[in-house]
């Protein structure tokens, strides 16, 4: 590293518009990155610090592991890139067909994107052509969420319900509708796991169809656990509801598993996890290990079959420039091997009731108004200073951050999802950081 950015002096320039980010707060105290290894990273001054947050919910086999690096080191040499629009090279096709093969039964077909946001509205097109294809063209709305959170192009911030995402940006995709989210009822403060209530909000979908006639929506997209919105787990019943309401009325049911995806909830999958199986499903992050930007859309067979019986020709006009790039599909496959050769993709199971005990124990501590969990997932919201909202959670982070413990904070939550090698102890500091952290903000 350069002695610039060592010292942190390259920020003062503040070139770097930086995402989601107080910007100018940040440059007048720079947090930098600069090393990375297994659980920890290292600060441009030399401190070590405990990622409690996989990198930003996508490093889950921990950072830097060898056989990624040497992957994605070998592929650079061999070939940096190569076009997958009529073209092809073997490294896409195989890793396709290692992802179909820990994907659930029935979804052996991969569209590579390049993010999280490109993989939600690459899913939400499919599902309109989808039904296009069939004849079922009248099928045009998509139906989201409050809280969701699918990225922030058109298609996913439309579909999305975080208000200071979508606030600012016009009024985005025509026929776009949310279901209510799921968080807040009161008897399920404290759960441990999926909360009892509110299965019936599933039915808010019924609704909707009721309103806007059943034969006009394409397309319902959920992420099984909220992630960005402060891990909101779905409640007991929800989502078995939610795909059923879907089947009886035609409509593709889409999870967004950029965050629950590869290992987790302690299961491959969410849908695994919870025994749901949607119609077409998003993956980014873990995909890679979060080492080379990349994201994908799994379809269901049946899916894939439908564009598959046109005349001959393009199937789908959609793709990107670097749609298979051979950097990703490297770190994928090696990233797939290191899941499968620690056991990462299941490890959160053995992990969870640990993890769940020492986030549960804060209970009780100063400002905590709800922890919630699942498999490697979890939040502590807190009490909101009045009328100045987020700022005890950013208080909070920063202290943990000082004390040597990345977390996120979104809103007055804080979250917590480590990479999955993590060990007991590491938890247990993460968890006696925060309580460390709650004691000292007022
Ligand atoms: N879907 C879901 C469910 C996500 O969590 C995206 C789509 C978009 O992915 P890309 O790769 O385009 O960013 C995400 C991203 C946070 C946080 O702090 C969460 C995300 C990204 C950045 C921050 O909660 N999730």
């Amino acid at each position: 590293m350069n002695k610039r950015a060592e010292t942190g002096s390259v920020v003062e320039t503040g070139a770097f518009w930086m995402p989601f980010t107080a910007n100018r707060q940040f440059k007048k105290a720079p947090r930098l990155l600069a090393r990375a290894e297994g659980m920890y990273y290292w600060t441009a001054d030399g401190r070590q610090v405990l990622d409690g947050q996989a990198g930003l919910w996508c490093v889950n086999a921990g950072h830097c592991r060898p056989k990624i690096v040497e992957a994605v080191r070998r592929q650079v040499g061999e070939m940096d890139f190569a076009p997958t629009f009529n073209m092809g090279h073997p490294i896409a096709f195989e890793f396709a067909e290692r992802l179909a093969g820990v994907a659930p039964a029935g979804f052996s077909r991969v569209f590579f994107t390049n993010s999280g946001s490109e993989s939600a509205d690459t899913a939400l097109k499919i599902a309109l052509a989808y039904h296009r294809a069939r004849g079922e063209g009248h099928r045009f709305r998509l139906i989201g969420r409050e809280r969701g959170y699918h990225g922030v192009n058109f298609g996913g911030m439309a579909v999305g319900g975080i208000p200071s995402n979508r606030k600012v940006f016009g009024p985005g995709v025509a026929g776009v509708d949310h279901l209510r989210h799921t968080h807040g009822l009161s008897g399920n403060f404290f759960s441990k796991g999926q909360p009892p209530h509110g299965a019936e909000l599933a039915d808010e979908l019924e609704r909707l169809c009721a309103f806007h006639d059943p034969s006009t929506i394409a397309a319902v997209i959920v992420e099984p656990v909220a992630g960005s919105a402060g891990v909101l787990v779905p409640p007991r019943g929800y989502l078995e509801r939610l795909r059923e309401l879907c089947t009886r009325h035609g409509i593709l049911l889409i999870f967004d598993e950029v965050i629950t995806g590869f290992g987790r909830l302690g299961h491959p999958f969410a849908s695994q996890r919870f025994g749901v199986m949607p119609d077409l499903f998003t993956v980014a992050k873990g995909m890679t290990n979060g080492t080379v930007p990349m994201g994908a859309v799994f379809a269901r067979d049946a899916i894939h079959e439908a564009f598959m019986q046109g005349p001959d020709g393009i199937e789908l006009f959609h793709g990107y420039t670097y749609s298979g790039h051979p950097l990703g599909c490297a770190a994928g496959i090696a990233t797939l091997e290191t899941y499968e050769e620690e056991g990462l993709l299941t490890r959160g199971a053995s992990l969870e009731k640990h993890f769940e005990a020492g986030l549960h124990a804060l209970k009780g501590e100063r400002h905590v108004i709800d922890l919630r969990n699942v498999g490697l997932m979890g939040a502590v919201e807190l009490e909101p200073r009045p009328s100045r909202p987020g700022t005890r959670a950013y208080e909070a982070f920063l202290k943990c951050f000082a004390a040597g413990v990345l977390i996120r904070h979104t809103g007055d939550t804080l979250a917590f999802s480590p990479p999955l090698i993590i060990e007991k102890a590491q938890i247990d500091r993460i968890f006696d950081t925060v309580r460390a952290a709650l004691s000292a903000v007022d």
